[in-house]
């Protein structure tokens, strides 16, 4: 068995066509200076220190033309798509759809809703744009996961517990396969993200597995490249 050296214990890997890496909302809003993270009071430098992590996933998943997928928290210019509860809750210094030095906190389209330009898509690589913390919450994501007949994904991306382990669980729940690249995830809250580690790996694997760069890396090294040398 071909499989992914993993917590609580080793996660077998499925045909290539069958496994994406899913970058979550690697935004200038929650990455940068006067964002929405800012907004809310969190030091955003915190979350830099995995960008080289996963620029190194992506090229691995890009050499062997394996699925990625961008994800993006972000709002309609008309708010529609944004429940009061999410624009009023708390004391923020800017809220969702107000205007900072970014453009529009969390609206489509401005620049501070844009992926940090280290991990930008590529022009053929599917963003999806998600109102919500978890990637199924008011998207066609299922939809589009069945149809291209993906069952595992290995989750990355900001913060480790919102929008990564809502997502996880939501996956988790739709029967998906999924792993937590445990480097290649932060949180504003260093304990928090500990925490969202090892209670998805608990009980033997409620939610699904973690493992480091270096075991997937490793792992994923069995697909072919593009140019069929690894
Ligand atoms: C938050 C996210 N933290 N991407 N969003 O509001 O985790």
């Amino acid at each position: 068995m071909v499989a992914i050296a993993a917590q609580p214990y080793a996660y077998p890997l499925p045909a290539a066509s069958q496994i994406a890496l899913v970058i979550i909302d690697m935004q200038r809003d929650f990455l940068e200076a006067a964002g929405f993270g800012e907004s809310l009071g969190n030091d955003v430098s915190q979350l830099r220190a995995i960008v080289p992590t996963l620029q190194t996933l992506l090229a691995a998943f890009r050499e062997r033309q394996l699925t990625v997928i961008h994800t993006r928290e972000c709002h309609r210019a008309d708010l529609a798509d944004c429940p009061p509860a999410k624009r009023v809750r708390g004391n923020p210094r800017l809220r969702i759809g107000d205007r900072g030095p970014m453009g529009r906190i969390l609206i489509t389209g401005e620049p501070g809703n844009a992926i940090i330009p280290e991990l930008a898509p590529l022009p053929e690589e599917w963003v999806l744009e998600k109102p919500g913390k978890g990637a199924f919450c008011r998207t066609d994501f299922e939809t589009q996961l069945q149809q291209r007949q993906l069952t595992h994904l290995l989750l990355t991306g900001v913060t480790t517990e919102v929008c990564v382990q809502t997502t996880m669980r939501e996956a988790n729940d739709r029967g998906y396969e999924c792993l937590l690249i445990e480097d290649a995830t932060a949180s504003y809250f260093p304990e928090f993200k500990q925490a969202t580690l090892e209670m998805v790996r608990a009980q033997g694997g409620i939610v699904g597995w973690t493992a480091t760069t270096a075991d997937v890396l490793a792992a994923i090294a069995r697909y072919p490249t593009a140019t069929g040398v690894s």
